[in-house]
């Protein structure tokens, strides 16, 4: 039977980390894979984890199954974190998933469950993992512009007259905010626009929050979610607690489903738990629990906030650094949206094969679309990048 088997397609990210280990050369620098590391190059595990893990050693009494959706209080705790007040709690339908790569996929099995018809729109570029986890699944997927190489900003008109060849029905996949790879996002202006022009289409918003508290802070990073949950009947949403608790192994991460009522979102709730069901039964918990632990007490949220904060104002630091050594050295404001762009990510630019070139010259790697992690630098390696671009740009 094995031998009947073909090889798959290989994740080029998680493909570009194992050369990056296999690096002998000392002063390498990896700005591949989209885990946060701090100044000294670590992904430490937060304070506010750590302390919940020794609470939860300490207090918790069984490790018997939870509901097929997981931990209710999970499920509040991030409904308030992402959606806040903007929609009534009733309507709200979740799940726990194993991280947001299970939120995603769950929310698909439902799009294909509710409609199998509906084509899912995504961004050009998204997350790998969206069109091949769309296309494993055999689901009709379609690209619509959405970043503009020339300008490192986004292409807003061609953004809108693709969506306006949607057809009634069909999935917008939105990523909430730190646009994975391109770190271009949409204004709250510009969301507004989307919405009109998908309202008029009968569209349905599917969003993909995976670095909320990454970019503008907790609420400003949730403020796309909000405005597109409160104008529409129905709204998908995959969340990710891997970056904003730093909780990458545990699989942490859940699907929410808001419908037209009470009522809906009842029948939601039970085919979302059947989903569950046929694809791992219950969710993992330990990663929802403390996160759930930490949202709901005070000091622990406290601790949790400041820290992530520190992330936050850390890399936007790294970003000023960044553009601003560009600037100098190139003599131009061609890198300036570095500066503007928004959570771990920016996408320089940059051609394959200069992209190569700073892997082979220069020991600096980067995923081949000349996608940057920010939190992969520090203030030393600032310089090393900038001089290494200018010189394979001036090539
Ligand atoms: N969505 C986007 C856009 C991402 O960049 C990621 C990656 O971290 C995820 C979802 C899901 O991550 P995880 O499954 O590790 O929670
Ligand atoms: O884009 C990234 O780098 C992160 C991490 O299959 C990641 O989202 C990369 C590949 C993958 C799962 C997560």
């Amino acid at each position: 039977m094995l031998e009947n088997l073909s090889q798959q397609p290989a994740d080029k990210i998680l493909a570009l980390m194992a050369q990056y280990k296999a690096d002998e050369r000392p002063g390498k620098i990896d700005l591949g894979v989209g885990v946060y590391k701090n100044a000294e190059g670590k992904t430490p595990v937060m304070r506010a984890i750590k302390a919940a893990e020794r609470r939860l050693v300490e207090e918790q009494e069984s490790k018997s199954y939870t509901g097929l959706a997981g931990d209710p209080a999970f499920a509040d705790a991030m409904i308030e974190l992402v959606l806040g007040d903007s929609v009534a709690r009733d309507r709200v339908a979740a799940i726990a998933t194993p991280g947001g790569t299970g939120a995603c996929r769950q929310g698909f099995e439902l799009v294909r469950l509710a409609n199998p018809q509906a084509t899912v729109w995504v961004s050009n570029p998204t997350w790998p993992n969206h069109v091949s986890i769309l296309k494993f699944m055999d689901m009709p997927q379609k690209a619509y512009r959405y970043f503009d190489d020339s300008t490192g900003g986004i292409d807003f008109d061609g953004m809108l007259e693709d969506l306006a060849g949607a057809k009634a029905g069909d999935i917008v996949l939105l990523h909430g905010c730190c646009h994975n790879p391109t770190g271009a996002n949409l204004t709250l202006d510009q969301i507004d626009e989307v919405i009109a022009v998908m309202e008029g289409k009968g569209l349905v918003p599917m969003i993909d929050i995976a670095y909320q508290g990454f970019g503008d802070g907790l609420d400003a990073d949730a403020a796309v979610t909000r405005r597109v949950a409160t104008a529409f009947d129905n709204v998908l949403i995959a969340a990710s607690c891997s970056k904003n608790f730093g909780v990458y192994r545990e699989r942490t991460g859940i699907l929410m489903a808001i419908s037209k009522d009470a009522d809906e979102a009842a029948l939601s709730q039970q085919n979302m738990n059947y989903l569950n069901r046929q694809n791992y039964s219950f969710p993992p918990d330990h990663g929802a629990r403390c996160v759930s632990m930490i949202l709901s007490d005070p000091e622990l949220r406290a601790d949790w906030q400041a820290e992530l904060e520190e992330v936050r104002l850390g890399m936007l630091e790294l970003r000023k650094q960044l553009a601003d050594e560009l600037r100098r050295l190139t003599n131009s404001d061609a890198f300036d949206f570095v500066a503007e762009h928004r959570g771990m990510f920016s996408r320089l630019g940059l051609s394959p094969e200069q992209v190569e070139t700073l892997k082979t010259d220069h020991a600096i790697y980067m995923v081949g679309d000349s996608r940057i992690n920010i939190a992969g630098l520090n203030k030393d390696t600032v310089p090393v990048l900038a001089r290494a671009i200018a010189e394979v740009i001036g090539d």
